[in-house]
């Protein structure tokens, strides 16, 4: 429940994004009309990414040199200090206007986490190979956990600061994303998306290793399933379908 906010901050993970961290940066800095902090959290990038986020002076750098986007979105959290959290690619990818809309959402609905779901955008920027995964990714999440939502890939989140302290997140890598909505829907907190609009990286390449993170991510949603009251929920949702 997050009933109102009293600071946002907004955490991004960045890992050799010197030519685009600038622009989301100083795009929230201007448009978020909350009080708030950034964190960038950066995996000791060699692209001068530190630098440029030193020289704004009102971020917070922390430099963690552990690989993996979990630790690094883990450890920004930690450090966090405001009722409500903001993660956000620090590549340009998302289009971060769009923190305020999901922040009123988050009151309107008193969520526990808003979600910027990409699966409505007309301009359709997503890979075909990272849209038919993230589909495939995100019905078997839904169908396991009695969840709807469409994007659970998304990495562009608001979520209830207390909400996350509450549940213990281990995954250091991608599959982090997928652990937290597994985590929140077991403990039956509320999760709604707003659509949002999403870009081609302008600069750099992902990190993003297909292959060994749907492993993971499939893994994770499999393991997470094993317990008693997940097979009993599951088991109820699609006794409750069947009767209509
Ligand atoms: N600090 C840190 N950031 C990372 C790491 N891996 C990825 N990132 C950042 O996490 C965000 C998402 O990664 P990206 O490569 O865009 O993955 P994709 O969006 O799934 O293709 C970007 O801002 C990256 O710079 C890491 O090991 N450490
Ligand atoms: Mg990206």
């Amino acid at each position: 429940m997050t009933s109102k906010v009293e600071m946002v901050s907004v955490v991004i993970p960045t890992l050799n994004e010197a030519g685009n961290i600038l622009e989301a940066i100083t795009t929230i800095h201007k448009d978020l009309s909350y009080p708030k902090e950034i964190i960038v959290v950066d995996g000791n990038s060699t692209d001068g990414t530190k630098e440029i986020v030193q020289e704004l002076g009102y971020c917070r750098l922390i430099v963690e040199p552990r690989r993996g986007y979990g630790l690094a979105l883990r450890t920004g959290m930690k450090n966090a200090k405001g009722n409500i959290i903001i993660m956000v690619d620090g590549d340009g990818t998302y289009e971060v206007r769009h923190i305020n809309r999901m922040i009123a959402k988050m009151i309107e609905k008193d969520a526990d986490m808003v979600l910027a779901t990409r699966m409505y955008d007309p301009k359709k920027a997503m890979g075909i190979m990272n849209f038919v995964g993230n589909k495939v990714i995100t019905f078997f999440f839904d169908f396991v956990y009695s969840q709807f939502l469409s994007d659970t890939q998304s990495g562009f989140r608001a979520i209830s600061h207390e909400a996350i302290d509450n549940v213990e997140l281990n995954e250091g890598d991608m599959a982090f994303a997928t652990e937290m909505l597994i985590k929140f829907a077991k403990e039956g907190y509320s999760m709604v998306e707003v659509p949002t609009t999403y870009k081609a990286r302008k600069y750099g390449r992902p990190k993003l290793r297909r292959f060994k993170s749907g492993i993971e991510i499939f893994s994770t949603i499999f393991r997470g399933s094993l317990d008693a009251d997940t097979i009993r929920k599951r088991e109820a949702a699609w006794k409750k379908n069947r009767v209509k």
